[in-house]
């Protein structure tokens, strides 16, 4: 696994897409890793720690983007490899999960990457994604009556939206619903973000999300 984090890393830090998605593609298929490997212990650090040197600063943003477009890529290649894993495991069945972001947070890869721990769980997974206006999200919930509803958030400020979207889910449905929370926003002080937002759940990684509903679980 580390020496295909150092492969990856640097056609990653070169921004090579080309070289980056061939390379994670054939180490799927050649079964030297898993998806679930390659989201929580390659992607996501890489992301989650992009440095910007001091003579880049001003192109900071426009490397995140690229960078992201790199990773979306690999993403969404990956699917056929996350239905194979769901295949293998045999997860059993568990109805169907919402995942999003709530207005105004347009960080959406997190919550792609937890749609395909969802679907690899057991779920039924549709990934709604960012920027998910409160009313149309009822109304869905409403036609598509989901067991979960996940909603990702990485930038602390849009605590509040979901605090609000959390408030609001609870009172609009009646079934039990269960409402979990994720993302980088959370991260440092989640049990008192989780009891802030009101939500059923934190979770991070596969692990936490196959253990919810599961007696004790809470965070
Ligand atoms: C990539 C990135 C971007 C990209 C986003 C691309 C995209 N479409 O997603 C771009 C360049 C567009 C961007 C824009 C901005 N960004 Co930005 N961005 C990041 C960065 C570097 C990485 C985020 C990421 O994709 N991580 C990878 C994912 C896979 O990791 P993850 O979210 O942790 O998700 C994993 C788990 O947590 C879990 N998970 C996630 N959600 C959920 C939910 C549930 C229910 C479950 C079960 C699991 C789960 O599954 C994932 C798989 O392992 C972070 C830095 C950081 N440390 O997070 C900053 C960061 C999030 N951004 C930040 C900021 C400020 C911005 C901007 C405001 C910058 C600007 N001035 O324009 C804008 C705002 C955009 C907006 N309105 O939302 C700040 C937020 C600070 C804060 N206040 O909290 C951060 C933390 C950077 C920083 N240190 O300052 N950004």
């Amino acid at each position: 696994m580390d020496k295909i984090l150092q492969e990856f890393k640097v056609y990653f830090d070169e921004e090579n897409k080309e070289k980056a998605v061939t390379y994670i593609i054939s180490k799927l298929e050649s079964k030297e890793i898993d998806v679930i490997t390659l989201y929580s212990r390659i992607l996501t650090p890489l992301l989650n720690n992009i440095q910007c040197d001091l003579e880049d600063r001003k192109i900071c943003i426009w490397k995140e983007h690229v960078k992201t477009g790199i990773v979306r890529t690999i993403v969404e290649c990956a699917y056929p490899y996350v239905i194979e894993k769901r295949n293998q495991l045999k997860n059993a069945n568990k109805g169907i999960a919402a995942v999003l972001c709530p207005p105004e947070e347009y960080h959406d890869l997190g919550a792609r990457m937890a749609a395909d721990f969802f679907t690899i769980s057991g779920y039924d997974t549709v990934f709604v994604g960012s920027n998910t206006p409160y009313r149309d999200f009822y109304n869905a919930v409403h036609a598509i009556k989901p067991s979960v509803v996940a909603i990702s958030v990485s930038n602390y400020f849009h605590l509040v939206a979901a605090k609000r979207m959390v408030e609001e889910l609870k009172k609009a449905v009646g079934y039990d619903l269960k409402i979990v929370v994720g993302g980088y926003a959370f991260v440092g002080d989640e049990e008192n973000k989780l009891k802030q937002v009101g939500a059923d759940y934190y979770a991070r990684t596969y692990e936490d999300i196959l253990n919810i509903g599961k007696e004790g679980v809470s965070l």
